[in-house]
């Protein structure tokens, strides 16, 4: 029997109204069931929405360094359950488990920074125009936050929305990816085991259409932070207009890496390698595009399909597997059209491009890493997202050709370039149109004190991690103070 999961709503363990569930399985084998799951539908998100409103009017009035505690608890309780998270997120999506630890990590990491930050939530003061007057901006909380985030980072990602927005006052209704209800899951119960108090955060499963839109659309519902798409992002942002409510978009990427000939090549092939095909390409920071100067690229192109024929696929729970397998068959699927897309436009395959045929492979949604030479700035596979193990190659002539073709798309959230030339760098960190550039570092690999997001219409300006998602979690109050015991009318009575 698959274990029975429920939603949690103020403060209790509930099925969905309906009765109705869905079943989570295994991408590396779909015989194992994770787990049945409540499918939720409008009626479950009114009652998690009755429930944070309720409880927003104790937990703001909770000192932030009270706050704080219980995060820095939660992140105690995710250092001694690191393993067992890990390995149950493999299972639940199929990266491999280094990475799983690593996603854990970056969770722990937003914890820890988040519990200090209740002793800091820094306003600002100012001089007042005036004498006798005191001014100051101070943080307020805004009210109930719905969190909706992907399956690709299930346990960091709904850590970066959900810490800071504790930590503020502020209360959760919480709708993971139906890919991942079993880690968002375990996450909640941390919560609760270190003391977050009833009603505080609310988990409700389900689908995008049903729980996504009623969360997005409830009226009581002060603010949206998600992660996924740009499609979904765009009709997210189209909704939430009808109450204003603050929205965070954090959407899709083609990150590209560029590779100059000065650069170390060694280093530049491990950096491309990792940012192309870790979490089997599955991030919104995936190095989608390699831009190689034309001096160096049938040498790079060579040493590169040497080291990718050589990743090992399979399930990332087994050791010395490089790859897992794509989330589900729909993901599978988009991957295996934009490789016929590929193809049809007329770049070459030099490595992968089709789905395994030895039998290991036969129950998993597993894709060979994939190469693509003969890219064009103009075709498909170098313009749209494709979330999957699939690296298109092209040729510049120069860094600003190179740069010119890196911002040559609708998103902008990370790029990278390899070279030892100084002054080649800092222009580049100037020209590329991105919210994260690496200097001899691929794509991946935000650290959790960053502020973390992209430009263009990879966001909606908003960022997460490090000091900056504070500012979309909290209300700036501004507060004047007028001790001279008469009216003092600003910008009148001093001039
Ligand atoms: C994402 O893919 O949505 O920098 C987040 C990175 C990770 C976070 C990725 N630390 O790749």
């Amino acid at each position: 029997m698959a274990k029975k999961f429920r939603n949690y709503i103020n403060g209790k363990w509930v099925d969905a109204l309906s009765g109705q569930t869905f079943e989570n399985r295994n991408p590396a084998n779909w015989d194992e069931v994770i787990g049945v799951f409540p499918k939720s539908s409008k009626e479950d998100v009114n009652d998690a929405v009755k429930s944070a409103r309720k409880a927003f009017e104790a937990w703001r009035l909770t000192p932030a360094p009270k706050r704080g505690d219980i995060l820095r608890k939660v992140g105690d309780l995710m250092v001694a359950k690191k393993e067992e998270l890990s390995r149950q997120m493999t299972k639940e999506m199929g990266k491999v488990l280094a990475e799983t630890r690593g996603d854990v990590q970056e969770g722990i990491d937003t914890a820890y920074y988040a519990g200090t930050e209740g002793r800091r939530l820094f306003g600002h003061t100012a001089p007042s125009e005036l004498s006798n007057k005191f001014n100051m901006a101070i943080r307020v909380p805004i009210g109930v936050a719905g969190i909706v985030t992907p399956w690709n980072f299930p346990m960091a990602i709904p850590t970066w929305k959900i810490f800071p927005a504790l930590l503020c006052g502020n209360t959760i209704v919480f709708k993971p990816a139906s890919d991942t209800p079993a880690t968002a899951t375990s996450l909640v119960e941390i919560l609760i085991e270190a003391g977050v108090p009833e009603g505080v955060v609310n988990i409700v499963h389900g689908g995008g259409g049903e729980v996504g839109n009623a969360i997005v659309g409830h009226p009581d519902v002060d603010l949206i932070s998600f992660t996924g798409s740009t499609g979904v992002g765009k009709k997210i942002s189209v909704m939430a207009s009808e109450t204003l409510k603050r929205v965070s978009l954090e959407l899709g990427g083609k990150n590209a890496q560029i590779v100059m000939p000065d650069a170390d090549m060694e280093l530049a092939l491990e950096g491309v390698l990792w940012g192309a095909f870790g979490t089997t390409g599955q991030r919104c920071t995936a190095t989608s595009r390699l831009i190689l100067h034309e001096k160096i690229h049938d040498e790079f192109v060579k040493m590169l399909v040497k080291r990718v024929e050589n990743l090992k696929l399979g399930d990332g729970l087994k050791k010395g597997v490089d790859v897992g397998p794509c989330v589900n068959e729909d993901q599978r699927k988009t991957v295996q059209s934009y490789v016929e897309i590929g193809l049809e436009q007329g770049a070459k395959i030099v490595a992968g491009g089709e789905i395994p045929k030895d039998s290991n492979f036969k129950k998993g949604w597993f894709y060979r890493p994939t190469v693509f030479t003969n890219v064009k700035p103009e075709h498909r596979i170098a313009k749209e997202e494709i979330f999957g193990p699939v690296l298109s190659v092209l040729k510049a002539k120069s860094l600003d050709h190179a740069i010119q073709i890196l911002n040559d798309t609708i998103y902008g959230l990370s790029s990278s370039l390899y070279t030892r030339d100084v002054n080649g760098a800092f222009r580049a960190i100037r020209d590329i149109k991105a919210g994260i550039t690496y200097i001899n570092a691929p794509t991946i690999g935000a650290e959790a004190h960053m502020p973390f997001g992209g430009v263009k219409q990879t966001g909606n300006g908003h960022r997460e991690g490090g000091w900056a998602v504070y500012d979309f979690f909290s209300e700036w109050k501004t507060v004047y103070i007028d001790y001279s015991g008469g009216l003092q009318r600003a910008q009148i009575d001093n001039y």
